[in-house]
């Protein structure tokens, strides 16, 4: 039984096993959650990302998918970097949100870690909005079958940490 909580906070203050981090197919970095963890986990998590662009992720980690790294310097043992869709008006790419959490659990599973902190991917830069990302992110996660004990939402700002808190509230 995986029991969600919610946090508001800066997700490189956490202490889990593992943090996701929302970054890009690049895996070198960026801005928002991406380039917090870089600053607060120090290189050799960025050294690790370009050993994996050297080898298995030449062209890049897909998105939806979900790849593990050392955290570095942060209070973790792994950073578990996943991609989230762009949001487009368009298309509809929620399947592909939702593929981020269920990839980045399942790396965690294979991991062993057994507490996991996730930052609302997609809804920064990528452009998601908001109440719909906390409803992915909250739905994909109760429906996961994984040995995750915890996820922890850890949410940047009151308006996100409000959006969660209902989000969770609703079965
Ligand atoms: N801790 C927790 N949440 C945060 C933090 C933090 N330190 N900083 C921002 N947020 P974003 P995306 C919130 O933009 O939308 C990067 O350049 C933020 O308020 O980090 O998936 C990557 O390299 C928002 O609610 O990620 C990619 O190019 C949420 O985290 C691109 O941004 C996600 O915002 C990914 O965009």
């Amino acid at each position: 039984m995986t029991t969600v909580t919610l946090v508001r906070g800066d997700i490189t203050r956490e202490s889990v096993d593992a943090i996701v981090n929302a970054a890009n197919s690049s895996l070198l970095g960026g801005g928002g959650v991406d380039g917090a963890i870089h600053r607060r986990g120090g290189p050799a998590i960025l050294e690790e990302c370009r050993k994996l662009r050297a080898s298995r992720y030449g062209k890049g980690l897909a998105t939806g998918q979900a790849v593990a790294t050392t955290a570095g310097d942060l209070d973790a043992r792994w950073v578990i970097h996943t991609v989230g869709p762009v949001w487009s008006a368009a298309e509809d790419r929620s399947e592909l949100l939702a593929s981020c959490y269920r990839e980045s659990l399942r790396v965690a599973d294979e991991l062993g870690a057994r507490t996991v902190a996730f930052p609302a991917v997609s809804t920064g830069i990528y452009g998601w909005p908001l109440d719909d990302g906390a409803r992915i992110a909250v739905e994909t996660v109760r429906a996961a079958d994984t040995a995750v004990e915890e996820v922890r939402f850890v949410l940047f700002d009151d308006r996100a940490h409000e959006t969660f808190v209902h989000r969770l509230g609703h079965r």
